[in-house]
């Protein structure tokens, strides 16, 4: 009898706390987005460590959002960008998975972890398959992220897109070079050959293309778009 007396208490507290508490939603201005994504191709089955990226949501400049689900949307990339249809993700990851039923490009779905960050690799490619092949600007990836209770999708960024994998299939190896090339030949403003996010491209852009191309990492078998 004295145990339920005091359990029950704290019970009606923790009631109170979890009806009484209110999801902030996220604050843009305070959540951490990488300036691109680097679509990468798969290496023994996982994807490339050269595509790692962080998110964190924030609801105030302290407040993380644990549990926030995160959705990249890639619709407005569609000149060119491609999204793998299987995202495998890599060991010690967030988990995310593909959406192809929106349309476009694709989506890309996961969720924050208790410290309010996922931790991704999204495994895709481009279309650059010729000279002049046209292709999506800076800044064509929306994210969105919501207050992990239900509230609605909030847009907390636009950011850029890269592709390592230029013309999506073969690999990435040396034929994606001569890819990228053509781009800086043409003096192309597209967000798939600017790994460096500088909204430029240039040798540090051509360095990171290098150094992928030697990891001799396998295509995407099956893209959203
Ligand atoms: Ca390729
Ligand atoms: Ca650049």
């Amino acid at each position: 009898m004295k145990v339920a007396l005091r359990v029950l208490p704290l019970a009606c507290a923790c009631g109170l706390l979890t009806s009484g508490a209110s999801a902030a939603p996220p604050s843009p201005a305070d959540c951490s987005v990488p300036c691109s994504i680097p679509l990468v191709g798969t290496k023994s089955g996982s994807a490339d460590a050269h595509g790692t990226i962080a998110i964190t949501v924030r609801s105030s400049p302290t407040a993380v959002i644990p549990g926030s689900n995160i959705r990249i949307r890639f619709d407005g990339c569609a000149t060119d960008i491609r999204v793998c249809s299987v995202q495998p993700g890599y060991t010690g990851g967030t988990a995310l998975s593909a959406d192809c039923t929106t349309g476009g490009v694709g989506s890309i779905n996961a969720a924050t972890d208790g410290n309010g960050t996922a931790n991704l690799r999204i495994v895709g490619g481009a279309r650059n398959t010729f000279n002049g092949a046209p292709g999506a600007g800076f800044g064509c990836a929306e994210i969105l992220a919501d207050d992990g209770a239900g509230g609605p999708f909030v847009s907390i960024a636009r950011v850029s897109v890269g592709a390592f994998d230029q013309d999506g299939a073969g690999g990435v190896n040396p034929v994606d070079l001569g890819h990228w090339v053509a781009d800086w030949a043409a003096g192309a403003l597209v967000g798939r050959s600017d790994y460096d996010c500088s909204h430029s491209l240039g040798a540090r852009d051509l360095s990171k293309l290098q150094s992928v191309a030697l990891s001799l990492d396998a295509s995407c078998a099956s893209y959203c778009h």
